[in-house]
């Protein structure tokens, strides 16, 4: 009977976890494995550091560790980062293949980008709370970055990784938070290389995200402003996460931009979000167009339009709050360079959005369910509403702003103001 006793308590035990007894630092000089891109970067700084080679142009690589040296339990994990005035390098960390944590580098100072500064400053970064076995492998990935021009940059110095032992509740890992998606797949448009979508598709996921209509301008039913804290240093997690599913139909390199509206006097200030698609770090996001609707949108650190390679296949992009303030209607994802693409501050194309329940040949796939769901829009009374084939619906099916019934394939919906909206399967396709 004793033993029995005896064994549960050593169960209950382990399934609380329990901290572990001693601290431990893995030195970014003691590694067991790199990529080539890795070197010692200590000169020049007054840190025995370890970090990427200066090459001008943008790299990456991993680092590693074979086996966690500590006893097993529960710590808390601190990237003892270099922050610089000229970068914020993207890192991700991973235990015993798991990734763990995933965002870039502060500036130095907790400032912003200074060209013409060179200062270092060791900083701990944060990178959550997990349970972690004698023996993982400790793994770390991160990027050169060259926002001041290819003859200085930011090489992800750091000196180690310490774990710290903690009872704090672990943290969950990049992409295992709850997130609320909108429940369509966006597909490009007929001719295959753009993806338009409304900001307001996907659900409010948290109570500081709202959506407005003040400014004039915006399409579909309004925008979506963060009207929470500031989260300067990292996205401050999935719960508060605007998530859309887009499929694409050609593999290559795209770019993003959404429609957004600055309305803080300076330019930089309450103007950007955290950007990311799949796997890819999250990356500051931001406009400098002030007072106006505009595509503007430049992602730092690269001073590019974002520079996703996606495969064939449905895909994940992902905005988090960074300022508050700032308003977003829709986002485009579209092929690099093509020809529908843009590239400068233009005034507002009227990029349609573009259909779900779709192929990558353009044909429809019907629903399954005989009618699918709608909501009219609030500003405008509906005047008639038809199917493709001319049958005039009851008035009463699609009157009023709350969620409708309507039949499956196209239906078009005339407003009194004289706009009309195309949908297919209950999804606008065009007003
Ligand atoms: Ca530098
Ligand atoms: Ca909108």
């Amino acid at each position: 009977m004793s033993n029995t006793i005896k064994l549960t308590a050593a169960a209950l035990i382990l399934c609380l976890g329990t901290a572990a007894s001693a601290q431990v630092t893995l030195g970014a000089m003691d590694f067991d494995g790199k990529d080539s891109e890795w070197t010692d970067r200590s000169g020049g700084t007054p840190y025995t550091c370890m970090g990427l080679n200066g090459t001008g142009s943008s790299i990456d690589g991993d680092i590693w560790w074979n086996s966690f040296p500590g006893e097993t339990g529960r710590y808390r994990i601190y990237l003892q980062a270099i922050l610089e005035t000229d970068g914020n390098s993207p890192y991700k960390i991973f235990v015993g293949g798991t990734l763990v944590a995933s965002s870039s580098y502060p500036f130095y100072g907790g400032g912003d980008k200074d060209c013409g500064a060179t200062a270092y400053e060791e900083s701990d970064l944060d990178c959550g709370v997990k349970e972690i076995s004698q023996g993982d492998e400790i793994r770390m990935w991160a990027q050169s970055v060259y926002p001041c021009g290819s003859d200085h940059g930011q090489y992800a110095r750091f000196t180690g990784i310490r774990f710290e032992p903690t009872t704090d509740e672990v943290t969950p890992n990049p992409g295992d938070e709850q997130v609320v998606t909108g429940d369509e797949v966006y597909y490009p448009d007929a001719i295959g290389e753009k993806i338009v979508v409304e900001i307001e598709s996907c659900p409010i996921p948290h109570s500081d995200w709202h959506l407005e209509t003040e400014y004039a301008g915006y399409s579909g039913d309004g925008y979506y402003v963060w009207r929470g804290p500031q989260s300067f240093g990292s996205p401050p997690g999935a719960d508060k996460q605007l998530t859309y599913k887009i499929y694409i139909c050609e593999a290559g390199q795209y770019w993003f931009k959404y429609r957004n509206h600055l309305i803080h006097d300076n330019h930089e200030e309450n103007n950007d979000y955290f950007v990311s698609i799949d796997d890819y770090s999250f990356r500051k996001t931001m406009s400098h167009i002030k007072n106006q609707w505009s595509w503007y949108t430049i992602f730092d650190p690269c001073w590019c339009s974002g520079d996703f390679n996606l495969d064939e296949g449905e895909h994940t992009v992902k905005i988090q709050p960074r300022s508050s303030d700032f308003c977003i209607d829709k986002f485009i994802v579209y092929k690099a360079w093509s020809e529908q693409g843009f590239d400068t501050n233009e005034s507002d194309p009227d990029h349609a959005v573009t259909p779900t329940a779709n192929t990558c040949d353009g044909s429809v796939i019907a629903h399954k369910s005989a009618a699918v769901r709608y909501k009219p829009r609030a500003r405008a009374a509906v005047e008639a509403a038809y199917t493709i084939d001319g049958r005039r619906l009851d008035k009463n099916m699609i009157a009023g702003a709350a969620v409708k019934a309507l039949p499956a394939g196209v239906v078009v919906v005339r407003y009194t103001d004289g706009s009309v909206s195309r949908m297919v399967n209950g999804k606008v396709v065009k007003r």
